[in-house]
């Protein structure tokens, strides 16, 4: 059997993508959930369809990471409930535009900063306390490729999965003495809505990130992450770099 078997598995971003994959992996291995997103009938599908495929609890918040708030809201009604996070995926992220640094817009870069960095803080700020209490659990940060080296037009976006390396760095360090294990995943190219949501709703210019080779897939990411959190308790994997096969940086591609 699993090691997340009847644990409790946070991710935040599960309304899509690599954080939608993270709970179908989890699920089918019998770990309990709990999804966070900002649209609410996504999560409540979610939710139905993983409690009747897999007979798995599953509690569902609705909220804007941006809010701090809002996370320790959450955060006060799983205490409330007496359900600990065994697991945090911080999973919920964004790109949005992708211009010049001289020419982009500064709404874009609000919301990268306010999500990517400060969302990501304010879940762990509002969960990581009861794992502590707990001497328990794992963290898994979802940083990117993007913040190992920077690309043209990346820049805002670039620095805050910089950040997200800075910060898993330093929850691993400021963790230790504790069994709470901490590990950073950072993807290369792989087919969600990112790109969509990165070109703010432009479909064509998103599909054309993924033609000429094979990107990765969501499920590709949710397999790792459960690689990661099933490793033996005193094994701490700190950081794994995924790329697509056709991509080997953010410079060098096979594209047909
Ligand atoms: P998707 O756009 O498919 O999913 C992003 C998820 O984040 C959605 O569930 C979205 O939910 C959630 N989210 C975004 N903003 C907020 C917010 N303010 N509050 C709450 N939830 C929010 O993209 P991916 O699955 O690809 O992205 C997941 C993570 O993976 C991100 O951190 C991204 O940077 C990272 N990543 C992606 C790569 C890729 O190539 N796809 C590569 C490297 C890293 P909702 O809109 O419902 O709120
Ligand atoms: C997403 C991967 O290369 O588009 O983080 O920045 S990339």
């Amino acid at each position: 059997m699993s090691q997340v078997h009847g644990k409790w598995v946070l991710i935040t971003g599960a309304t899509s993508g690599n954080g939608r994959a993270c709970a179908e992996i989890f699920a089918k291995n019998g770990a309990n959930l709990i999804l966070t997103g900002r649209r609410s009938d996504r999560l409540e599908s979610a939710q139905n369809i993983l409690i009747e495929k897999y007979n798995v609890k599953v509690r569902a918040y609705s909220f804007d990471i941006r809010e701090f708030n809002e996370a320790v809201k959450m955060a006060n009604d799983l205490q409330s409930a007496e359900i600990i996070p065994d697991i945090l995926i911080n999973n919920a992220g964004l790109a949005s535009g992708k211009d010049k640094i001289y020419q982009g817009l500064i709404s874009d870069w609000e919301k990268m900063i306010d999500t990517n960095i400060k969302g990501l803080l304010y879940v762990t700020r509002a969960i990581l306390p009861m794992m502590v209490e707990n001497n328990e659990g794992h963290v898994v940060n979802i940083g990117s490729t993007a913040g190992h080296l920077v690309y043209p037009e990346g820049n805002v976006y670039n620095a805050t999965k910089y950040a997200v390396k800075a910060l898993n760095e330093a929850i691993n360090l400021d963790l230790v003495g504790t069994n709470i294990r901490c590990c950073s995943i950072d993807p290369g190219a792989c087919e969600t809505e990112f790109s969509e949501v990165r070109f703010h709703g432009d479909k064509n210019k998103a599909a054309k990130v993924y033609e000429g080779y094979q990107p990765l897939k969501p499920e590709d990411i949710a397999n790792a992450i459960f690689y990661v959190c099933n490793a033996p308790a005193h094994v701490n994997i700190t950081n794994m770099v995924i790329y697509p096969t056709a991509q080997r940086s953010a410079y060098v591609w096979d594209k047909k």
